[in-house]
């Protein structure tokens, strides 16, 4: 009796637990994905106007929420203007310098209201002198200056809410554990 009674408690310990570690998963899965980028990550290009961003939905408005910044192998910035957003479309004008591998960072508002950003990098192969090399700027057109231009992938930050739900659920589930275990102690004791 008391064996089965541990049990259940146990067992509805553990229920509470998965539960909300799913429900953190559930909200973390809200966000809008980056369904590709133009030019592709890891890709080469010849010529480049304007990088192109295609998220999974809407992102939210045009205040200056919106980010795209084109950073050149001299660390200087390439892009000529904040994105313009259409649908599910974020699009940057640029106007590339040197050959080399240039990197792209990325910050939009997700259409659940939850900022999401990340960074790809493509390369630069301009065929002989036919587009002459923009100058580029030492500060963003766009945006404030990048802390995080060392190549960390901010993407890391989608995970977030996966996380804190994973962490919450590991914390209700070994303090009701306990209290299960502490409970049944107690009856144990009375009998
Ligand atoms: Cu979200």
């Amino acid at each position: 009796m008391r064996l089965r009674h541990r049990l259940t408690a146990l067992a509805a310990a553990l229920g509470v637990g998965l539960a909300l570690a799913t429900a953190g998963t559930t909200a973390a899965s809200a966000h809008d994905a980056l369904d590709s980028t133009d030019p592709a990550s890891g890709s080469t290009v010849k010529t480049l106007s304007a990088v192109t961003l295609t998220f999974s939905a809407d992102p939210l408005g045009t205040d200056g929420t919106a980010v795209i910044q084109v950073i050149g192998p001299d660390k200087k910035y390439y892009e000529t203007a904040c994105p313009d957003l259409s649908g599910p479309v974020a699009s940057s004008p640029v106007a590339l310098g040197a050959a080399g591998t240039y990197e792209v960072l990325w910050r939009v508002v997700s259409s659940d209201g939850h900022p999401i950003s990340g960074s790809s990098t493509f390369s630069y192969a301009p065929d002989g002198s036919a587009t002459p090399a923009a100058a580029g700027s030492a500060t963003p057109a766009c945006g404030p200056a990048a802390a995080e231009s060392t190549g960390t992938p901010a993407a890391a930050s989608d995970d977030t809410g996966l996380w804190i739900g994973l962490g919450i659920g590991a914390v209700v589930l070994v303090g009701v554990g306990v209290g299960a275990w502490a409970l049944a102690r107690g009856r144990r004791s009375d009998g």
